[in-house]
């Protein structure tokens, strides 16, 4: 795959084999990472680079659309069909740009929005106040009501939503572990005038397999998400309108020519590939497994007496408190599971008493291994021997041995290159 760049650039061609090696020979738990298609790493790795298409089909800036215009309807069409979506906006080039744009779209200067508390599971880009947009817009929060549970706060919520009236109730998450009631934020976006936005960036692929609630089911305006987690496709950013031809306008405005520049229509191309990936019959089953996976995880942990935030998960991710379970912090964990072959991404936990570069929890997930073919007894194993790699951390000889699975393990289950018949 890499013959041209090995002969003329030796540097980069051996970080990529690095990579490559690395991918290959252990095991991805980010629950925000997964292995795509060579089919979708051609397209983002195509002639389509070459092109400037600013503007949308039909309405270009710039001569030689054709094919420009061909791969932008293809993903249009497809993410819309995906997500029974009015209108989509396939341009942003990730899922902050698609919030940004979002934001610029439905919100003056000074406006508010109502989203979801960051060490409850929020994102970075639904306001914290070390965020640039925290600096434009007034960012209220709501919360988990029990962190063991996961339930949130809607009366909490619909009383702020009442004292403050947001402009936009923000439903979305990167760390939290359950499903949330779309209809009851509808509601209270409806009795304060807000549209009601769902961030989807996590549970995309879980959405469009049919496995999770679409929140454009219950009503809700619009729908922000990335491409590359659960919906396997390539880094990027992705808008969605229920129904709405104003709003649809308004957001195209706001990605371009508001905020970006020239689309980068290689990785278009490569979100049409994979948003056809994701309406094939066999992504169903791919997301279903997603979820049997997490639950084989969860119930390891669960016997183990390991403490997890909202006591398990209904998605494809699991947060767990090892400081507060094993005395190990969540930077000292995803360390020894780094050194093991396991990579996994240290995490704060709701109202976590440590710092966020070394807090109590890890954050790990299923969306990439399940892409390889683990199912639920290779899940199992593979939390046995994290919990076993954390417990025993001290001892380089049982370390040893549990890399020596692992990697047996990835070399066991290659990474495929093509999930179509
Ligand atoms: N970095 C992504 C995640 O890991 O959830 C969100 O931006």
């Amino acid at each position: 795959m890499y013959d041209s760049i090995g002969k003329q650039d030796k540097e980069v061609s051996d970080a990529l084999a690095g990579e490559e090696a690395r991918e290959a020979n252990g095991l991805e738990l980010i629950p925000s990472e997964n292995y795509v298609s060579l089919a979708v790493r051609e397209a983002q790795g195509s002639i389509l680079t070459n092109k400037y298409a600013e503007g949308y089909p039909g309405k270009r800036y710039y001569g030689g659309q054709e094919f420009t215009d061909a791969v932008e309807t293809l993903a249009i069409e497809r993410a819309k069909k995906l997500f029974n979506a009015g209108f989509a906006n396939v341009q942003p080039h990730s899922g902050a740009n698609a919030n940004m744009a979002m934001y610029m779209a439905l919100l003056e200067p000074g406006d508010t929005v109502l989203g979801m508390d960051l060490s409850h599971g929020g994102h970075l880009t639904h306001g914290h106040p070390v965020t640039y947009l925290a600096k434009i817009f007034n960012f209220v929060r709501y919360k988990m009501k029990d962190v063991e549970t996961g339930e949130i706060d809607y009366e909490e919520m619909r009383r702020v939503a009442l004292e403050h009236k947001p402009k936009i109730i923000l439903a979305g998450f990167s760390a939290y572990s359950r499903e949330l009631d779309y209809e009851k934020f509808v509601a209270i976006a409806r009795e304060v005038g807000a549209y009601a936005v769902a961030d989807i960036a996590h549970i995309a692929g879980l959405i469009a397999g049919g496995v999770h609630k679409n929140p454009f089911d219950a009503g809700f305006d619009i729908m922000t998400s990335t491409t590359h987690k659960t919906l396997r496709g390539p880094r990027g950013g992705l808008i969605l309108v229920r129904e709405s031809e104003e709003l649809a306008k308004k957001i195209d405005k706001a990605v371009f020519p508001g905020l970006q520049g020239g689309p980068l229509m290689q990785v278009i191309a490569a979100k049409a590939v994979a948003f056809g990936e994701a309406l094939q019959p066999s992504f169903k089953t791919y997301a279903a497994q997603i979820l049997k996976n997490a639950k084989a995880m969860e119930e390891v942990f669960r016997a183990r007496g390991i403490r997890m935030l909202a006591g398990g998960t209904s998605n494809h991710l699991i947060l767990a408190d090892v400081f507060g379970s094993l005395g190990v912090s969540g930077k000292e964990a995803e360390s020894i599971l780094d050194s093991v072959g396991i990579t996994l991404n240290k995490n704060v936990i709701a109202d976590d008493s440590r710092k966020p570069m070394d807090p109590s929890g890890i954050r790990f997930g299923t969306p990439a291994i399940t892409t390889r073919g683990f199912k639920e007894a290779e899940c199992a194993r593979v939390a046995e021997l994290m919990l076993n790699a954390l417990e025993g951390r001290g001892d380089a000889e049982k370390l040893g041995a549990i890399r020596a699975e692992i990697t047996a393990l990835a070399q066991k289950f290659p990474i495929p290159e093509s999930f179509t018949p």
